[in-house]
């Protein structure tokens, strides 16, 4: 393993000492934004991170190595380099193996977290059954690994561009809690309320801990997910952004887009066709659940 994992020295120390670390995706700085709102975004989470006294470790493959912590180089790597590849856990050994780079999904950037033993991760939005899946069997392996891989990942939901009742459902059937940060309801990314519940409110980071310590002592191998809506001022407006996820989903099945292709398609097409409003609910979203995740980590280690 050592062959591959590139511990940052900061990162190392930090977990050496008991000291909070969370874990951030690459992908998110590949494929879910453009530049420079990608490298913004990357830098503002690292920021808030380290405001809340924890250490960030964004993680990705640069030349067969999974990176955990990246420096400003390669930071910037990954915001301007377009060539560079959304890697899932199936793609993980190739890149590896022929020493390519590779941007991490939610998926893979825990896999990556629990071999560095991060406990936290703090990302946008996860994948999830996409509507139709019933037919075209497309259910990202995000939920996958939240059933095997011991990483808690602190989102705002799920895009509705997913059936989110079938998604709830896959996680329900593999024993993934959904913990709402403050809230009762399941996020829905853009807005605060999908109209689905969480499985059980948390009142503060402090609580959250205590779960997944309680977790961790009965060797409960599972990731959990954490729900933080995006902050009430930042929220889009329901029907606009619905309307538009309709003609997204529609334009992707006109082009037939297939695969690992179609989440990046309609993150695209929204970003696209919301005239930059999305990027900025996204943005807000993202960096607001840095924080959490750090202050979550932050309790952790008070209680261990
Ligand atoms: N959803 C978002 N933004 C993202 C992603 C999902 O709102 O950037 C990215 C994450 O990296 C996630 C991946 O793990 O897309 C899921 O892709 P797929 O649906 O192909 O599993
Ligand atoms: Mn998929």
């Amino acid at each position: 393993m050592n062959d591959y994992l590139q511990i940052k020295p900061e990162v190392l120390e930090a977990l050496n000492t008991n000291k909070a670390v969370v874990a951030l995706e690459s992908t998110i700085i590949s494929h879910g934004f453009n530049y420079p709102e990608n490298l913004e975004t990357a830098k503002a989470c690292e920021d808030i991170i380290y405001k809340e006294g924890a250490i960030p470790a964004t993680i990705g493959i640069r030349n067969g190595k999974i990176l955990v912590g990246m420096n400003q180089d390669d930071l910037e790597y990954f915001a301007t380099n377009k060539s560079i590849t959304k890697v899932s856990r199936r793609d993980v050994i190739s890149t590896l193996a022929t020493k390519q780079d590779g941007a991490t999904t939610v998926a893979t950037t825990m896999m990556f977290a629990a071999m560095a033993n991060i406990k936290l991760f703090a990302t946008g939005g996860i994948g999830g059954v996409h509507k139709h899946g019933e037919t075209t069997m497309d259910v990202s392996a995000d939920l996958l690994e939240l059933a095997q891989t011991n990483v808690n990942v602190v989102c705002s939901g799920a895009k509705s561009i997913l059936d989110l009742e079938k998604t709830k459902e896959v996680l329900e059937t593999h024993g993934v809690s959904i913990l709402g940060y403050q809230t009762t309801a399941f996020p829905d990314f853009y807005t605060r309320d999908s109209g689905l519940l969480v499985d059980y409110m948390a009142k503060d980071a402090q609580e959250i801990a205590e779960i997944i310590l309680t977790k961790d002592k009965l060797k409960i191998t599972n990731g959990t997910l954490i729900a933080n809506p995006i902050p009430e001022e930042f929220e889009m407006d329901p029907d606009f952004i619905r309307t538009k996820i309709k003609e997204a989903i529609a334009s992707s099945i006109k082009e037939n887009i297939k695969g690992k292709d179609v989440t990046p398609y309609l993150l695209a097409y929204l970003h696209k066709h919301t005239d930059g409003k999305s990027v900025i609910a996204n943005k807000a979203l993202v960096i607001n659940n840095a924080q959490v995740a750090a202050k979550i980590a932050v309790a952790l280690t008070k209680l261990r």
